[in-house]
């Protein structure tokens, strides 16, 4: 019989993250035994299929336009392109490859459709394949789904409360819709979020409360420090401590038991004995290569070099999960429904954006 709760409280949840350090850790690889190969870990390649230039405010992210970052912005990238990138991860241990797109939403049109023949692609390769691409209406997740789409990320990022401190471009409800809208599908769900971006503990457990209340669980679920990017409204957060990642990660573990938990973005921060106490605690997925999107990450070899060191093995592709179908696009029956979706567009104040926005101004004028 499955243990999986679905209704977790944040109480309980802060209980379990405030517990004396070896008793968390104890719990939480007991229950990653129960569930996992405590030996084996999914290593992920991420890609940026299209980078920069992104309409929203997400205050943590390098891509968006508005913030006054060093990321060179680049159009939607060549099918072949992606092609050979993702063998490239393939010889090097990679079991997924992670598109991700510096998209608001996903638009039908002919980018969509060059989406949707890399995910073709890549498929077709034997590889796990993952998107990440913004908010999807239930249409496009089937149109995803028939191109042999493994998995879709979308983050809740953050509890309620704080997400609204963080972005007022689109709203909390958005991240569940597209969630749910992905569900509909036989597209697994990845979705996690960020910690280290001024929230409190409470936050961390009200964003694992929502993550760990969707019925089903998400099949993963990066847990990313974050990288505090100058020209960003979060860029002067000081950096997480390694104590605080293995807290998460083993919180994590503990109310989401199935997922596979991954140590994503601020890996580049941590020490080998922090990320093996990571592993320990239950994450069993990376993003690996030297690259996230727009920010660096430990080099593959010195990943593989910690693995063969601890005794870790990278997962098979379709380990969890069957490999899914690929429908040619000639061969597909997809009907469009003229779905008009409603995201939502909240645009509040956030204080910190405001300051930083006055703050930006004086030094221009200072420096004119
Ligand atoms: N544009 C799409 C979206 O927002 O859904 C997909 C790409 S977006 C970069 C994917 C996720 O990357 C975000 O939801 C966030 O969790 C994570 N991310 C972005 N910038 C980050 C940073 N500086 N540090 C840590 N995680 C970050
Ligand atoms: C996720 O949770 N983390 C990845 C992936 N999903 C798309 C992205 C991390 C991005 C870190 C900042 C950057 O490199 O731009
Ligand atoms: Fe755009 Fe995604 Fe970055 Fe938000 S996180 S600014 S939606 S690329």
């Amino acid at each position: 019989m499955s243990n999986v709760r679905h209704n977790w409280t944040k109480e309980e949840i802060l209980k379990i993250y405030n517990k004396p350090l070896m008793e968390l850790l104890y719990e939480a690889a007991t229950i990653h035994r129960i569930h996992h190969d405590p030996n084996t870990v999914q290593v992920s390649t991420l890609l940026s299929i299209k980078t920069g230039g992104c309409s929203e405010d997400c205050g943590y992210c390098p891509q968006a336009a508005r913030y006054h970052t060093n990321v060179e912005g680049n159009d939607l990238m060549k099918v072949s392109h992606i092609k050979a990138q993702a063998l490239r991860a393939k010889a090097s241990g990679s079991s997924r490859v992670c598109m991700g797109a510096a998209w608001r939403n996903v638009k039908d049109g002919p980018e969509f459709d060059q989406v949707l023949e890399m995910v073709r692609t890549i498929n077709k390769l034997e590889m796990e394949v993952c998107c990440t691409l913004g908010m999807v209406t239930e249409n496009q997740a089937q149109r995803l789904a028939e191109a042999g789409l493994y998995a879709y990320n979308h983050n809740l990022d953050s509890s309620e409360e704080y997400y609204k401190e963080v972005i007022s471009t689109r709203g909390f409800e958005d991240r569940l819709q597209t969630i749910d809208n992905v569900r509909k599908t036989n597209v697994t769900v990845c979705s996690g979020g960020i910690i280290g971006m001024g929230e409190s503990i409470e936050d961390r457990a009200g964003m694992l409360v929502a993550l760990s209340t969707l019925n089903p669980q998400p099949e993963s679920t990066p847990i990313n420090a974050l990288v505090a990017v100058e020209g960003t409204p979060l860029e002067d957060e000081k950096p997480v401590e390694i104590w605080e990642m293995i807290r998460m990660v083993a919180t994590t573990r503990i109310v989401l038991p199935e997922t596979q938990v991954r140590l994503s973005a601020g890996r580049t921060q941590m020490s080998n004995e922090g990320q093996a106490m990571c592993f320990f605690a239950g994450a069993n997925s990376i993003f690996a290569g030297d690259k996230l999107l727009t920010t660096p990450n430990p080099d593959v070899n010195e990943d593989m070099k910690l693995f063969e060191k601890i005794g870790l093995i990278p997962q098979k592709p379709f380990t969890k999960n069957v490999q899914p179908l690929t429908i040619e696009a000639k061969d597909s029956k997809f009907v469009d429904l003229g779905e008009k979706p409603k995201w939502t567009r909240p645009q509040h104040k956030i204080q910190r954006n405001e300051q930083k926005k006055i703050k930006a101004k004086e030094t221009r004028k200072q420096e004119k």
